[in-house]
């Protein structure tokens, strides 16, 4: 099914870092493939709200295996693993978000911490923005891709995955896609997008 993109749309790119692609300390699998899609959805479609979220933690952040989380160390704040991939066309970005900057916190959702209380401020700027719908590519699809898109869901926002511009860290993507599909967040892919001509 095709979905007619306008300005009042907004793409959300997730945590297209350096540390999350080939190369870095936390790789997802050809994570640098959705790069090309990204930067067409950018490029060929008109949202005028694209926003780029940055995983952004502190050196001894609670996720990080020396702290007894998941995760080896990963987008340090100012370091070059936390830079968004010099690859990434930048320039429609509007916005930034960065999260898990709490040392005792850590945040997959760009709407939320994990505590589900401290806001990164995403909600009151799409509201302001009167943003209906929200499309989702990036990194990574089982985690903070997915977290993201089901709180937009339930904050009542139309929520769009976009399949081919997302990767996950797991190899099984099943539950993932269950997840969302449960909590009525829709599943689309880059070629269904389209634009009226001009
Ligand atoms: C992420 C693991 C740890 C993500 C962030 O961006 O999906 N995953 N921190
Ligand atoms: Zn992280």
């Amino acid at each position: 099914m095709t979905l007619l993109i306008t300005p009042k749309d907004a793409l959300i790119i997730v945590d297209m870092q350096v540390d999350f692609l080939p190369g870095g300390t936390l790789p997802v699998e050809n994570g640098d493939h959705i790069i090309p899609p990204i930067n067409a959805l950018t490029q060929r479609l008109p949202f005028s709200t694209i926003i780029a979220t940055q995983d952004w933690h502190p050196h001894d952040h609670v996720s990080f295996e020396a702290s007894g989380g998941p995760w080896p160390p990963h987008c340090i704040a100012g370091t070059p693993g936390a830079n968004l991939s010099p690859d990434l066309d930048q320039t429609r970005i509007n916005c930034l978000i960065r999260k898990g900057l709490e040392r005792g916190r850590d945040s997959y959702s760009a709407f939320v911490d994990n505590d589900q209380v401290t806001e990164t401020g995403l909600t009151g700027f799409l509201r302001g923005l009167k943003t209906e719908r929200l499309f989702f590519c990036g990194l990574a699809y089982d985690f903070c891709v997915s977290h993201t898109a089901l709180d937009a869901r339930w904050l009542g926002f139309e929520s769009y995955v976009i399949d081919d511009a997302t990767r996950a860290i797991s190899s099984d993507s099943y539950p993932t896609r269950h997840r969302l599909t449960q909590a009525g967040v829709h599943l689309t892919r880059s070629r269904d997008l389209i634009t009226l001509p001009d």
